[in-house]
């Protein structure tokens, strides 16, 4: 099998993976080695009831197969999804690098893109407050390029060194495996408390971004600083941003773990369907470009990863577009088996000396010889470029490559010393010549010091509701922390960041105020409130509660409009099967309570209250209340207006009834597109 096929824009890497994909329908069942099999239900035995012989092959390879099924789960990032696509540049980046895929519009790279969250293991719910992974391989012309970056800006460490503790304190306790897929607990706050640099990445984690709508609706971020160089050999430094076409959302506390037990798969599923039904998730690549010369120019070190660079004091410039467009064949071939790597880089981008991505360069490969089994996981079919590639490296468990003739060595004579290098006109990386020099010394950068300024930026910078959020997150977890030691000593760190904060989570877990001053820092960076994100209808789920006798004109006209709007209105009714209107209209039932929940929508248009029916009521009386709990938009008409009435919903913000048809369906889009009402929270 050859690698040197041609590159042919957005599916040469489908192409790839076309000659390695394989469908068994209507095929005969045989074993590993061809042999068709007659019989799969019986070993081959000593008599009916006699023993299972040695000899029957087809019963230990099927039996070896499957005891040798399962890999070791990714050390951190276990529970995660991908999907296909594609990247375009807007316009050509060549000013600043001379990356391939970063210069022709016309031209489409395929992408593969694996989210997931950080803590939990493979099995996890998906709605664990936590980071999201957001990791995107570009098959490019030069060879993979990999940005591995998470949805929140910033890391908790600014040492690699300290990887291994961070993570150890945050997964379950070693000595009872408890919490799963949460930073709730003693372990984790300890860590936290002792070491502040983390402070500002907490404030993140505590707020509404470490619980997403949607892996469609999260930012990406590179974290690090890394260089743009172009043809001339000049660099900038740069910081990469994927922005979200429909805007920046979450969820609320409460539903998020009432999710992770009704649909554990939540994310996921959200990200299938959508590519499924064409409703393609989009995202802009964004770069935060910086000369040189002004790397001194701020009051944090660019090189530290626990610092953001505001986007008003360094724009982020918006230079393509990604598309995810195709999803998996099959989640072990590919998405388990992609292997990202932050040093999978092409020319045009190289790393800068942040300490925390420095590391990060030994740790994905060696993580990778455990978890893939050995040094060819390159070969698999996900991971190949879709450029060839050649060189000496021969052997290794798993080696498919063929590669012929004696020499496999280089310089050599006997092959005239190829494969061959290639100068840097011809393609070949070369190192960004910086110049450092200093002694050896392990220490911490002065200018790394300052933890709680950009803490307290985020803090500044957050709207009334997001500010209550993270204070409920902050007396969440720490009131499941049981040493009355480790929540004091967090109180105090976080009367750093604000004392308003701290001050109110100290009351709430029993612990004393936190001494010292207010921070008198009050810079706000408005890009960091969900609050000023885009508000779209589009995608957006409505469980529309009905029962038979409804109003089918009317009603067919309100699910009409959703659906212009690209929103989805499913069926939720006491029963499966068809319900009827008073005109004859039919609609077929997509759920029904028992199946449903309103924590899986953003929204509820109640037509129906069961009109006699007491359990239809009583459950289309307890779903719209949830919802309306969790701050949706609430849409009722006719009878399902009742639904609204009894419980004093109908004159809340987000709660929309009466008018005519069309200005009631307008009204309720509207609502559907601000996604929560917060207000309800706060008056
Ligand atoms: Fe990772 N990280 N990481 N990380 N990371 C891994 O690699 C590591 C860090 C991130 O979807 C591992 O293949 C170290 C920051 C993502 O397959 C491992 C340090 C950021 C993924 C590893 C960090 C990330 C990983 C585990 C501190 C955001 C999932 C399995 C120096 C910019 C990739 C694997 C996927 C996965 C090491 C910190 C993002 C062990 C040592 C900062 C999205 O190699």
């Amino acid at each position: 099998m050859s690698d040197d096929h041609k590159v042919n824009g957005s599916n040469s890497k489908k192409e790839q993976l076309d000659k390695f994909t394989t469908d068994d329908q209507g095929k005969k069942l045989t074993t590993n080695q061809g042999l068709k099999v007659s019989e799969d239900e019986f070993s081959l035995k000593a008599g009916e009831r006699g023993p299972t012989l040695m000899e029957d092959f087809h019963f230990r390879e099927k039996m070896t197969h499957f005891d040798h099924e399962r890999i070791p789960e990714r050390i951190v990032h276990a529970r995660g999804f991908a999907a296909h696509g594609e990247f375009q540049v807007y316009e050509s980046m060549n000013k600043y690098t001379k990356a391939g895929f970063l210069q022709d519009p016309s031209k489409k790279t395929p992408v593969f893109v694996r989210f997931s969250t950080v803590a939990g293991s493979r099995g996890s719910g998906e709605l664990a407050r936590d980071a999201r992974g957001f990791s995107t391989k570009f098959y490019t012309e030069e060879g993979n390029y990999d940005l591995v970056g998470n949805n929140i800006p910033v890391f908790f460490i600014q040492d690699a060194i300290k990887f291994p503790d961070l993570v150890h304190a945050l997964k379950p306790e070693p000595h009872n495996e408890i919490p799963q897929a949460a930073s709730a607990h003693d372990t984790f706050w300890d860590f936290i408390a002792n070491n502040q640099e983390s402070a500002h990445m907490v404030m993140w984690a505590m707020s509404d971004r470490a619980i997403p709508r949607s892996f469609r609706m999260m930012e990406g971020f590179g974290v690090h600083t890394f260089r743009f160089v172009n043809e001339e050999g000049k660099a900038h430094f740069v910081k990469f941003h994927w922005k979200p076409l429909l805007g920046t959302h979450s969820v609320v506390w409460d539903e998020a773990q009432k999710i992770n037990g009704k649909d554990p798969d939540f994310h996921r599923r959200d990200l299938w369907e959508a590519i499924e039904n064409g409703d393609y998730p989009e995202y802009e690549l964004g770069v935060q470009i910086l000369s040189e010369e002004d790397e001194f120019n701020f009051d944090f070190d660019i090189l530290d990863p626990t610092k953001l660079w505001p986007e008003e004091e360094v724009p982020v410039k918006l230079i393509g577009k990604m598309t995810l467009n195709r999803n998996v064949d099959n989640v072990f071939a590919e998405t388990e088996q992609v292997a990202f790597h932050p040093g999978h880089v092409v020319p045009g981008i190289d790393f800068s000396n942040d300490p925390l991505l420095q590391g990060r360069l030994f740790s994905y490969t060696d993580t990778q010889l455990i978890r893939l089994g050995g040094p060819n996981f390159h070969e698999l079919p996900i991971n190949r470029p879709v450029c060839p590639f050649h060189n000496n490296q021969r052997d290794g468990y798993g080696r498919q490559t063929i590669n012929k003739g004696p020499v496999s060595y280089h310089k050599n004579s006997l092959a005239a010393n190829t494969p061959e290098l290639a100068t840097e006109k011809k393609g070949g990386y070369t190192h960004y010549q910086e110049k450092t020099e200093g002694h050896k010394v392990r220490a911490r950068s002065e200018s790394f010091k300052d933890h709680f300024s950009q803490a307290t930026l985020f803090w500044n910078s957050m709207s009334k509701a997001e500010k209550e959020h993270i204070t409920e997150a902050f007396s969440f977890e720490l009131g499941k922390v049981k040493s009355e030691f480790v929540q004091q000593q967090v109180v105090d760190m976080f009367g750093n960041v604000s004392k308003e904060l701290a001050t109110t989570v100290a009351e709430a877990i029993g612990a004393n105020p936190p001494q010292g001053e207010e921070s008198n820092d009050t810079k706000t960076s408005p890009a960091l409130s969900q609050e000023n994100t885009k508000k779209k209808p589009s995608t957006r789920k409505v469980a529309v509660i009905i029962d038979n006798d409804f109003h089918g004109a009317e009603v067919s006209q309100v699910l009409d409009a959703l659906k212009i709007e690209g929103v989805q209105p499913e069926i939720v009714s006491g029963k499966l099967g068809v319900i009827s209107g008073s005109d004859g209209k039919e609609l077929k039932v997509d759920h029904t309570f028992l199946t449903a929940d309103s924590v899986l929508f953003d929204a509820v248009y109640a037509v129906s209250a069961g009109q006699g029916n007491s359990a239809f009521y009583k459950q289309a009386a307890y779903f719209t209340k949830e919802a309306f709990t969790h701050f949706k938009p609430i849409g009722a008409t006719h009878h399902g207006e009742k639904l609204l009435t009894d419980n004093n919903m109908e004159s809340s913000p987000g709660v929309i009834s009466g008018g005519e048809v069309k200005s009631y369906t307008d009204r309720f889009i509207q609502a559907i597109s601000a996604h929560r009402y917060w207000e309800r929270e706060v008056i």
